[in-house]
């Protein structure tokens, strides 16, 4: 790996896709050191070249961290494969061609641990990129994602840029998707354990066979590794960014159900999709360069709640 430090202090960085749920842990973390966050106003469709040459061009900031994405949980990729793959594409081909031309310094790219192989050897190493058949439940967001990262990486290789690129597991916290129909699996099943909570019944389902087993990283944490690799990541190969600890999605419920203090049981949806049976990445890489989680799930789970709270009576 090629150490190239990019220091932080001064530097004018492009959220992109502030409004989201890791735009917004970015902002709260870059508060924290010398640089300015900037922010493109909503009317930017990202999906279009021309408006993201033409607002690089007049704001030419210093770095990107490219968090902008259409994202959603499993049913949302499932049903909605033509948006995931086009949407997803064509922001990051925007940005990315973008910040070559009007010569950004650094970029960082957020991908996905979807973007594995469904039947990879767990933990999931950088090396398995590739290696096998994509899970069919996010084969399209997957596949735009992977083709993001191997952009970076070709600008990187072409034309010397420094683009890198990180794969997050499943994340959650302040800022996400409470919406139970589109969501990951943690604001739903904690916005379903509350519902359930409220009117007192005696049950609520999770979707699946509630066997599968996710890794789940809170936002805050991932924002502390981005800021990290920001600064002293420079490698064509991505980075995991993951918690290191996976859970079985039955397990998880009862953990949520005790955060929100439901009491009742839990059922299970086999109507509704698994997806892939296990997903725990390999998470040395980032290790050896200093970097480990700092929030438990339970902690974390506790201020997801608190935070759904807070934002649902907003
Ligand atoms: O978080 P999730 O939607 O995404 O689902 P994936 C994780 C697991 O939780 C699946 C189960 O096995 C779901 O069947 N689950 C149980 C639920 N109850 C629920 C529920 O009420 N809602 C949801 N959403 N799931 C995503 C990809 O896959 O992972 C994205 O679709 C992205 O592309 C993301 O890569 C990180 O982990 O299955």
């Amino acid at each position: 790996m090629t150490v190239a430090h990019f220091a932080l202090g001064g530097k004018r960085i492009w959220i992109a896709g502030h409004g989201g749920m890791v735009g917004q842990a970015l902002i709260r973390r870059l508060g924290h050191e010398p640089c300015e966050c900037l922010t493109a106003p909503r009317t930017i469709d990202l999906r279009e070249r021309a408006a993201v040459d033409r607002w690089l061009g007049e704001n030419r900031p210093d770095a990107i961290i490219l968090a902008a994405a259409s994202v959603g949980g499993i049913l949302a990729n499932a049903t909605r494969p033509a948006e995931f793959l086009y949407d997803n594409l064509a922001i990051a081909t925007n940005v990315i061609d973008a910040a070559h031309r009007h010569d950004v310094g650094k970029l960082l790219f957020l991908g996905s641990s979807c973007i594995y192989p469904r039947d990879a050897a767990q933990p999931i190493g950088e090396e398995a990129l590739l290696s096998g058949p994509l899970e069919p439940t996010n084969e399209a967001y997957a596949i735009a994602k992977i083709a993001g990262l191997k952009l970076a990486a070709a600008y990187r290789a072409q034309y010397g840029r420094d683009f890198i690129s990180a794969m997050p597991t499943n994340l959650y916290g302040p800022g996400d998707n409470w919406d139970p129909a589109t969501s990951h699996v943690v604001p739903a099943l904690i916005r379903k354990a509350h519902a359930a909570k409220l009117a007192q019944a005696g049950s609520f389902s999770i979707w699946g066979s509630g066997t599968p087993r996710r890794e789940f990283l809170h936002v805050d944490d991932l924002a502390d590794a981005c800021v990290m690799l920001l600064q002293d990541y420079s490698d064509v190969r991505p980075i995991n960014v993951g918690s290191g600890e996976d859970i079985a999605i039955g397990d998880l419920a009862k953990l949520v159900a005790e955060v929100v203090g439901f009491e009742g049981e839990i059922a299970t949806d086999p109507s509704k999709p698994d997806g892939t049976p296990r997903k725990l990445m390999d998470n040395s890489r980032i290790a050896a360069m200093g970097w480990t989680p700092s929030i438990s799930l339970r902690q974390g789970l506790e201020q997801a709640y608190a935070a759904y709270l807070a934002e649902a009576s907003a």
